[in-house]
C-alpha cells in the first residue's frame, strides 16, 4: 500500500484572474449580451452565488428531483465494482471537477480506503468555501485518505494536474452536470477533458436519462416553488451585484420538456410590458408583457447519445452503472 498521509494539504487557489479583469466585469457583459438578444438568454452558470447554492442544495432533496437520490443509489449499489475498476493498475488520482460537499463521491472515497486503494483525492471546484469546508469534514470523517483540494476552472485545474500530478488519472463529472452545456458545448468540454489525458485514464460521467415526460417536468417544477425560487434567483444576483432594478414578482418561473431533443428548458416570463435599468451596464432593457428569457437546459439522453458523444471526443464506454429503475446512469469511459 502506498504511504498515506494524514496531514492536511494546503489547497491550490487558482481562482485568481491573470488578466486584470474581474468576476463582475464578465458578469455585467454576459447580463449585457444576453438581455440584448432578441430571444433574451442568460448563462445557468450565474445560478451559483451563494443564496443560488442554498437554494440548489434544497432542490437535490426535494421528492420531485429525482437526479441526486438515483446517483447516490447507483453509487450506493456499484461502489465496488467501480472502485476494483479505478484502482485496477495501481495509484491514481480521483479528481473530482465540480466536487460541492462531495455527497456522493464520499461513498467512492469509504469504499476506496477500505480497498487500501492507493490514491489521492482532488476535489476541483470554483467555490473556496465549499473546499475549505470538504477539506476539513475529510479529515475528521476520512483522514487516510490524502486531500489536495484545488480552487478554480475545471480546465486550469487541469492543466495545473498535468503539470504538478503526472500520475494516472480518474477523472469525476457528476450530477448530470454535463446535461447543462449545449450540445456543441458539451462536445468542446469533453474534447477538451479529453485533451488532458493519456491512456489508461478514465472519465466517470453522471448523466440523466430519457423518461416518462411528466417526472422530468416536475423534477424542474416543484410543488413547493424552490426551483422557481432558484431561477428567480438570478435576478436578485443582478440587482444585488450589477445595480439592476427588476421586481421580482413581475416575473414567473416557466418550464418544458422537448420529448423529442430530451431537453428541459427554464426560462424567466415577464408578466407585463416593462423596462428594467441595469446601473452596472448603465442601459435599460424593454420588456414585453409574457416576454421570456431562457435561463437553463438540462439534457436528458439515450445511452446510445452517450455513447456517440463520448465517441466524438474520443472516450469509448467501458462500463454502465444504473439505478434500479434505470432513470440515472454513470458512465466510465475509457480514452481511446
Ligand atoms: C446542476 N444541474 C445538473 C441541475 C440540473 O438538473 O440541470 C441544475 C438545476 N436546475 C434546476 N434544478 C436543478
Amino acid at each position: 500500500m502506498e504511504e498515506l498521509h494524514t496531514t492536511l494539504t494546503p489547497m491550490i487557489d487558482l481562482s485568481r484572474k491573470q488578466d486584470g479583469t474581474s468576476d463582475l466585469a464578465a458578469f455585467a457583459k454576459d447580463v449585457a449580451e444576453g438581455l440584448s438578444l432578441k430571444r433574451k438568454d442568460l448563462p445557468s452558470r450565474y445560478f451559483y452565488d451563494k443564496k443560488g447554492s442554498q437554494l440548489f442544495q434544497q432542490i437535490m432533496n426535494l421528492p420531485e428531483y429525482y437526479l441526486t437520490r438515483a446517483e447516490h443509489e447507483v453509487f450506493y449499489s456499484n461502489k465496488e465494482a467501480m472502485c476494483s475498476r479505478f484502482a485496477d493498475a495501481g495509484f491514481f488520482h480521483l479528481i473530482d471537477l465540480g466536487a460541492g460537499d462531495a455527497y456522493k463521491t464520499k461513498i467512492l472515497l469509504r469504499q476506496l480506503a477500505q480497498q487500501n486503494a492507493a490514491f489521492d483525492y482532488v476535489p476541483v471546484d470554483i467555490s473556496g468555501d465549499a473546499m475549505q469546508e470538504l477539506s476539513n469534514s475529510l479529515q475528521t470523517e476520512l483522514p487516510e485518505v490524502a486531500v489536495q483540494a484545488v480552487i478554480g476552472e475545471y480546465f486550469k485545474a487541469l492543466q495545473w494536474l498535468q503539470e504538478n500530478k503526472s500520475e494516472r488519472k480518474v477523472v469525476l463529472f457528476l450530477g448530470s452536470n454535463i446535461g447543462n452545456f449545449e450540445k456543441q458545448d458539451s462536445i468542446a468540454f469533453l474534447q477538451s477533458i479529453r485533451s488532458y489525458l493519456s491512456t489508461g485514464d478514465r472519465l466517470l460521467m453522471g448523466v440523466d436519462l430519457r423518461k416518462e415526460p411528466e417526472i422530468i417536468l416536475q423534477a424542474y417544477d416543484d410543488a413547493a416553488g424552490v426551483t422557481a425560487e432558484f431561477n428567480l434567483n438570478l435576478l436578485r444576483r443582478i440587482n444585488r451585484e450589477l445595480g439592476g432594478e427588476f421586481i421580482l414578482d413581475q416575473f414567473r418561473h416557466y418550464a418544458i420538456y422537448n420529448p423529442l431533443e430530451g431537453v428541459m428548458r427554464s426560462f424567466l416570463i415577464s408578466l407585463k410590458e416593462q423596462d428594467v435599468y441595469i446601473k452596472e451596464i448603465d442601459k435599460t432593457y424593454h420588456f414585453k408583457a409574457w416576454e421570456a428569457i431562457h435561463t437553463e437546459n438540462s439534457h436528458k439522453y439515450f445511452i446510445q447519445e452517450i455513447e456517440e458523444l463520448g465517441k466524438l471526443c474520443g472516450f469509448n464506454i467501458e462500463t454502465v452503472y444504473h439505478d434500479q429503475e434505470k432513470r440515472f446512469a454513470d458512465v466510465l469511459f475509457t480514452v481511446s
